[in-house]
């Protein structure tokens, strides 16, 4: 049947990247969205699994905004750890799509990255769907997500 996309957020992250991502999936590629919010990112890896388990969904993307403080960077990985123990129990990709506050040191240049790295993974998994083929011909090319891209190495 039809491609299933599982989008799971957060209601702590300062910014709405899930609607981003959406939107760009939506312009690329016919496929069904569930979306699933939660409070912050510590709740993404069951939503994930959830999504993935209950609603039969083939990839999940998982948006959230880690704090600036020591507490969240622990959180955050802990959450990362999830999602990836989410994906290894479920065989299926989830896209971990985080923006740490303090990557940038104003909201403006911070919710422009969040747009940025939301509709560059939301692309990504696209790729990873529909167009593997996409992925490797990037492959070793120095690709960033939000950012500039680095670029590969010359010699
Ligand atoms: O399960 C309820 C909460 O514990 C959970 O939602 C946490 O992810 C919430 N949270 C923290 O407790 C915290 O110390 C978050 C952060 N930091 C954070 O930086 N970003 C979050 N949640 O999305
Ligand atoms: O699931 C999507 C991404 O979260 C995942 O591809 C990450 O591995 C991407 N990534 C980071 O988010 C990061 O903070 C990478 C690095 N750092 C890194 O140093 N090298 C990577 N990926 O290959
Ligand atoms: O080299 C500059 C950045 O790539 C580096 O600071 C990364 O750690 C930034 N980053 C994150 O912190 C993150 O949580 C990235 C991602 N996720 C990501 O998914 N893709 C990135 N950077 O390119």
């Amino acid at each position: 049947g039809k491609l299933k996309v599982g989008v799971a957020d957060t209601t702590f992250a300062r910014y709405d990247m899930a609607s981003d991502a959406i939107d760009e999936i939506r312009q690329r590629a016919s496929v069904e969205v569930e979306r699933y919010t939660v409070p912050g990112i510590k709740d993404l890896p069951v939503a994930s699994k959830k999504l993935i388990d209950e609603e039969g969904v083939d990839l999940v993307l998982a948006f959230g905004m880690p704090g600036p403080e020591e507490i969240d960077k622990m959180c955050a990985d802990q959450a990362s750890n999830g999602l990836i123990q989410a994906q290894l129990m479920t065989n299926t990709h989830v896209l971990e799509v985080f923006v740490h506050e303090d990557e940038c040191s104003s909201d403006k240049e911070l919710a422009g990255l969040a747009e940025r790295r939301a509709r560059e993974h939301g692309r990504n998994a696209v790729k990873l769907l529909l167009k593997p083929e996409h992925l490797t011909r990037e492959a070793g090319m120095g690709e960033r997500e939000g950012g500039p891209d680095v670029g590969p190495l010359f010699r």
